[in-house]
């Protein structure tokens, strides 16, 4: 899973040509699904789907993505959250894999309000699949660290060039510097939710987010087109060398 529907397009066709030698159709991947809220693209053992940005269309799709999982019988399923982040500390590019993903208060739960009563949900995740994913970054610009889930991209992750601002340069960093001292090394906005769902339904799930910036030198993501596509494609890139282990050891 990731946010946006051209990179799930993409990212499809780019395991189609990795997992070429498992696969017995080379058709370009179609879309399948009936809505146009979302994507969902099968290839081979792989199911693509996006899941917009943060935590409401997120919860939505995977709702429904469990049930489908459930209606065909899915088996040995593992979740995978590939996007991108703002980084804390780290060189732009690096592909955090999330050792824990935390809500906005660096709590390990995400909050789901039910029948009018806040319910807590942990948002752990998998260990030996987070091994497993570390196993197969060799060469590539990696870290392992906490992943700060925010509500919104501007004053919930304490950025200066919202529409809104009511804090100061020094107030942001403080923040920042705090929640970098605690463990956090990228902010984005949907591993607690995607973590804590993927909790709920028993099945292992690793979050790997690339950094586009440094938030702790500024909030633009001041990137070239090239150097865009190129970072983008760092997590799928590690997924597809798991996926292709995995399918190897079969
Ligand atoms: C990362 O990038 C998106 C915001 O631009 C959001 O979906 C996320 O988590
Ligand atoms: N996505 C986010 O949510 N934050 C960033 O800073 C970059 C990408």
């Amino acid at each position: 899973m990731g946010g946006s529907t051209t990179r799930i397009k993409h990212f499809a066709k780019f395991i189609q040509g990795e997992l070429k030698d498992h696969l017995k159709d080379d058709n370009e991947p179609l879309n399948m699904s009936k809505s146009d809220r979302y994507v969902l693209y099968k290839v081979g053992p792989v199911l693509a789907v996006n899941h917009g940005i943060g935590t409401p269309s997120l919860v939505v799709i995977m709702h429904e993505v469990f049930k489908l999982l459930h209606y065909a019988d899915a088996k040995d399923v593992k979740f995978f959250r590939i996007g991108t982040s703002g980084g804390l500390g780290l060189e732009p590019g690096t592909v955090v894999i999330t050792r824990t993903a935390v809500n906005s208060l660096l709590e390990p739960f995400s909050e789901q309000v039910i029948l009018g009563k806040v319910q807590k949900f942990p948002s752990n995740l998998d260990e030996k699949l987070q091994k497993q994913v570390m196993d197969c970054s060799d060469g590539l610009l990696t870290a392992v660290g906490d992943t700060m889930c925010a509500h919104d991209f501007y004053e919930g992750q304490g950025r200066l060039d919202g529409a809104f601002c009511d804090y100061t340069l020094e107030d942001k960093l403080k923040f920042l510097q705090k929640i970098y001292d605690a463990g956090v090394r990228n902010i984005e906005m949907e591993s607690v939710c995607f973590a804590s769902m993927c909790n709920r339904a028993g099945v292992p799930a690793a979050i790997l987010c690339v950094t586009l910036l440094d938030r702790l030198k500024g909030d633009q993501v001041e990137l070239t087109p090239k150097q865009h596509e190129d970072f983008q494609m760092r997590p799928p890139r590690l997924v597809a060398r798991f996926i292709k282990k995995m399918l190897a050891e079969q």
